[in-house]
């Protein structure tokens, strides 16, 4: 191991609860035991690439083709999608989903106890990001891995002008079969249709899978719960700090366009995205701070 990464793991490692090491996708990742399950999270960009309850299959899905330390994003896992989801609000040339997916996080803290192990990563915007984004801030993303998994990502506006967040931890969820999924959680509530000119439209019932999906659900702050018919697995989804949720399925075409998915790589995953999306933008004043949270368990 390289000296930095050695004196990591002798710095944050907690006995066989928390430790940093370099992992298989060729960069530094940080490995959680906890009380009923295990995971894996990436130094480039915080990203939670593994989650595995004891004796289950993993929750998260991940691309065959996934790769840490080139200049694009790992496909799968959970990628953090900060200061703004989506495409640039005005500039279409900046990067989807802000800049933070691709940058190393510090690790600021761990600790393990009878039930989670936790690590605290952080990062900050600087003067090199004020063409990206002319505001100053502190970002730490906390992840536990216990009978469940837990993100938090706390924002605090370190600057002396209001900014608008927006963000999202894009969860992409590994299911059986596409065809054989629907998720509850959504019934009456109005969506954003990013496959039909991000149209507003009205939903009812279970979200079910035949064709491309992406859509921002509005005014959802509670549980989301993904059946993956063929396994019987349940995968539930609370959280905290948001009122929109994405859910994306880019089907066959888009699948074949991204390139990073594998061969109908689409088939076997789902994005349940828990988010400050669409309307649900937040406003960080000066010094203020505002924390979108994450829990993901299985039934
Ligand atoms: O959250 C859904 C979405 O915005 C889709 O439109 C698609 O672009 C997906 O995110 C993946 O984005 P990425 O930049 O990671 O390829």
């Amino acid at each position: 191991m390289s000296m930095d990464l050695a004196a990591l793991a002798a710095r944050f490692g907690v006995g066989n609860r928390v430790a940093v090491a370099l992992g298989a996708l060729g960069g530094p990742v940080v490995r959680l035991v906890g009380a009923g399950s295990v995971a894996e999270i990436a130094l480039q960009g915080a990203q939670v690439l593994d989650w595995t309850p004891d004796g289950a299959s993993p929750v998260l899905w991940l691309s065959p083709t996934a790769r840490l330390g080139t200049s694009q994003p790992v496909r799968g896992g959970v990628p953090v999608c900060w200061p703004w989801f989506g495409p640039h609000p005005t500039d279409a040339a900046k990067p989807a989903h802000g800049f933070v997916r691709t940058r190393t996080w510090e690790i600021l803290s761990s600790r393990a106890d009878a039930d989670v192990s936790e690590i605290v990563l952080a990062t900050r915007t600087g003067e090199s990001d004020h063409a990206l984004w002319p505001h100053s801030a502190a970002v730490e993303l906390t992840v536990r891995a216990g009978v469940a998994l837990s993100l938090e990502i706390a924002t605090r506006n370190t600057g002396a002008e209001p900014f608008r967040l927006t963000q999202a931890l894009h969860t992409y969820f590994s299911i059986s079969d596409i065809s054989t999924v629907h998720i509850e959680g959504f019934d009456g509530l109005t969506y954003i249709d990013k496959t039909d000119g991000n149209a507003r439209k009205h939903w009812s019932g279970p979200i079910r899978f035949a064709s491309e999906v992406d859509r921002i659900y509005l005014g959802h702050a509670g549980d989301t719960v993904i059946h993956d018919g063929t396994s019987g697995r349940r995968i539930i989804v609370g959280k905290s700090g948001s009122r929109s949720s994405v859910v994306w399925n880019p089907w066959d075409e888009k699948c074949r366009r991204l390139g990073d998915m594998g061969p109908a790589g689409y088939r076997t995953m789902v994005c349940v995205e828990t988010a400050n999306a669409g309307d649900d933008v937040v406003m960080l004043a000066p010094n203020g701070r505002h924390v979108l949270s994450a829990t993901i368990r299985c039934a």
